[in-house]
């Protein structure tokens, strides 16, 4: 299965020719025997050299330089043209929508010799008027750039999961697979992704592969082995796809999950009790003798350890808490009773407060917080005291339906600058639910930030606060506040702090989730929907919370509705 390599290879070496400005027949012969190279079946290293001639497009000058791949990997007079250009100029030819006859006349005229370079000349409009080059070509060409620097970065879990799901949904229906899950950092909820890893099981790897590479998410092959294969889909995204025997599938999932630093602990562990541990099972080091791998729970079994959730698994200490049969009982789906921080179309939502209903109805909730936005933030629409009692209206009608969930009427009030809020207290006694949050003014120096969240927290009508720290991942840093004093405020105040599952927020961390639990603060898991399809960013939250070891008894969300009031009300008497 080599030949996808082999195949990207002569075409980057096209690449190259045309961009020395070389013999344009010789750039045609490698690029037509790379598109024969993709479209072949089956596998060229049991190719014989007569059957490789035979193959449209080869000669035997390529033949020749094939045989030399299959056997060592690589193909010298290819990586001597590689090492004769810039490293920048290959960075430019690797860039999305930008061609060698291009980048050659840019490197001619403008010495532009990498991404960086490229991109500089195109802000200040310098490659308008070489020849072929207008304003929509100049746009393009800063489109493939950006798309060529994120590739080198790490995505959030709403662009990860839904493509990985995708995926594993395709790879269930090839003939050849009998179980499909994807690993890494993905299944390990991590607030960002480097790349994709899927790990199949199946007797015929080949196939798997072939349906793989061939599939309609492959824009571009990395590599292609007879058993481990990367792609690079539409959007930029490194996907890791590994087969390996249904006998070892627990094993490999095990060991591609990872993290490193636990697999590196588990196999420390496995050594003291005379054991090794691998992708492919549990042995004994001794005889060899095989003692797990089919199943995951096998694996740590094997080595007398309680099965620990993949969340966990980052060398915190959960190895030892697997010993001794002490795993926090952490949450799940299952167990969550409804969302809090919900918005409408009442205030900057994109769907209707019945839709948002019939949507946590669909979910299953027991009750849901609708909490639009409160007057001052008139960019969101936010809601006036008249509006504000008008769609509590609404709130009734769909109660009075006595169809599930019960919505409580709740208001995301902002924080204002000095700490107070933005409704009066008797508005905001009103409410069965409040959230704070701070949507403006975050560079206030450090005191007067923690002061202001500390304020909030005190105040009897606040219930929650709503994503403490104001980040935005890869975009804004959290504001700077001394989180610490204000989860102790929170847990003297009995504040609940929000674990915002937005997938750009993620607000608390896991770290911070974590120690608010240690503090004893009860935490909310919320999704801050702005549309239907949101409310499934629940699943992000859970993320967090599960990463932070949280049970249920430490969440809102888990309380029954009687007990939710109860537990407002105390704070309010
Ligand atoms: P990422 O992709 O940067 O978000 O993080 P991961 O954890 O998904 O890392 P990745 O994709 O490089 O590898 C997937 C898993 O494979 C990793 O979590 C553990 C396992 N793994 C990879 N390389 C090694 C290694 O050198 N030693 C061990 N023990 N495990 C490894
Ligand atoms: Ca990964
Ligand atoms: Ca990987
Ligand atoms: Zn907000």
């Amino acid at each position: 299965m080599k030949q996808h390599e082999l195949a990207d290879l002569f075409e980057q070496t096209a690449d190259l020719l045309e961009f020395r400005g070389e013999n344009p027949f010789r750039v045609r012969a490698y690029r037509r025997a790379a598109r024969s190279l993709e479209g072949l079946g089956g596998d060229l290293a049991g190719l014989g050299e007569e059957e490789i001639r035979a193959i449209p497009g080869i000669g035997a000058d390529l033949a020749g330089k094939i045989a030399e791949f299959t056997s060592t990997g690589k193909v010298k007079t290819l990586e001597a043209l590689r090492r004769g250009v810039p490293p920048g100029v290959l960075d430019l030819l690797g860039v999305p929508g930008l061609g060698p006859k291009t980048v050659k006349l840019l490197h001619e005229k403008l010495r532009i010799d990498s991404p960086s370079k490229l991109e500089e000349a195109a802000r200040a409009g310098r490659l308008r008027g070489l020849p072929g080059i207008q304003a929509k070509k100049e746009a393009r060409i800063l489109k493939g750039l950006e798309m060529a620097g994120r590739a080198g970065e790490r995505m959030h879990l709403g662009l990860a999961l839904p493509m990985a799901l995708e995926m594993v949904r395709f790879l269930q229906g090839v003939k050849a697979v009998s179980r499909v899950s994807f690993a890494g950092s993905l299944r390990r909820m991590c607030e960002t992704i480097g790349d994709v890893d899927l790990l199949a099981a199946s007797r015929r790897p080949g196939r798997v592969m072939e349906a793989f590479l061939g599939s309609a998410f492959a824009s571009r092959t990395l590599a292609a082995g007879p058993t481990k294969s990367s792609i690079v889909t539409k959007a930029g995204i490194q996907v890791d796809l590994r087969v390996v025997a249904p006998d070892s599938f627990g094993a490999a999932l095990q060991y591609f999950t990872g993290s490193k630093e636990h697999n590196v602990r588990l196999r420390e562990r496995a050594a003291r009790q005379g054991k090794k541990v691998n992708e492919y099972g549990v042995f004994a080091s001794g005889t060899n003798t095989r003692l797990a791998g089919r199943e995951e729970e096998d694996v740590y079994k094997a080595l007398g350890l309680a099965w620990i959730p993949p969340e966990l698994r980052e060398d915190h200490g959960e190895i030892e808490l697997a010993m001794r049969r002490r795993l926090p009982e952490l949450v799940e789906a299952k167990d969550v009773a409804g969302d809090f921080h919900v918005h409408t179309a009442w205030s900057d939502g994109r769907d209707s407060l019945e839709a948002m209903a019939e949507g946590g109805r669909a979910r299953g909730y027991a009750y849901m917080a609708i909490c639009d936005h409160s007057r001052s933030l008139t960019v969101a629409h936010g809601l006036s005291v008249d509006r504000l009692r008008s769609q509590r209206k609404d709130i009734d009608a769909w109660n009075r339906r006595k169809r599930g969930p019960v919505l409580l009427q709740g208001g995301e009030v902002d924080v204002l600058a000095d700490g107070s809020m933005d409704y009066p207290d008797d508005v905001l006694a009103e409410l069965d639910v409040v959230i704070a949050s701070i949507h403006t003014g975050f560079t206030q120096p450090r005191e007067r930030l923690t002061e202001r969240l500390i304020r909030a927290a005190e105040h009897p009508a606040v219930t929650i606060l709503g994503h403490p720290t104001g980040r935005l991942l890869g975009q804004r840093d959290a504001y700077d506040v001394d989180l610490e004093a204000v989860l102790r405020a929170a847990k003297r105040t009995g504040t609940a702090i929000e674990i915002n599952g937005s997938p750009t927020r993620l607000d608390l961390s896991d770290g911070w989730a974590r120690r608010a639990r240690e503090l004893g603060v009860t935490l909310v898991l919320s999704t801050d929907s702005h549309s239907v399809d949101q409310l499934g960013h629940i699943d992000f939250a859970l993320g967090v919370a599960r990463r932070a070891g949280v049970p249920p008894s430490g969440l809102l969300n888990c309380r029954r509705l009687n007990a939710l009031r109860s537990w407002i009300a105390k704070k309010r008497r």
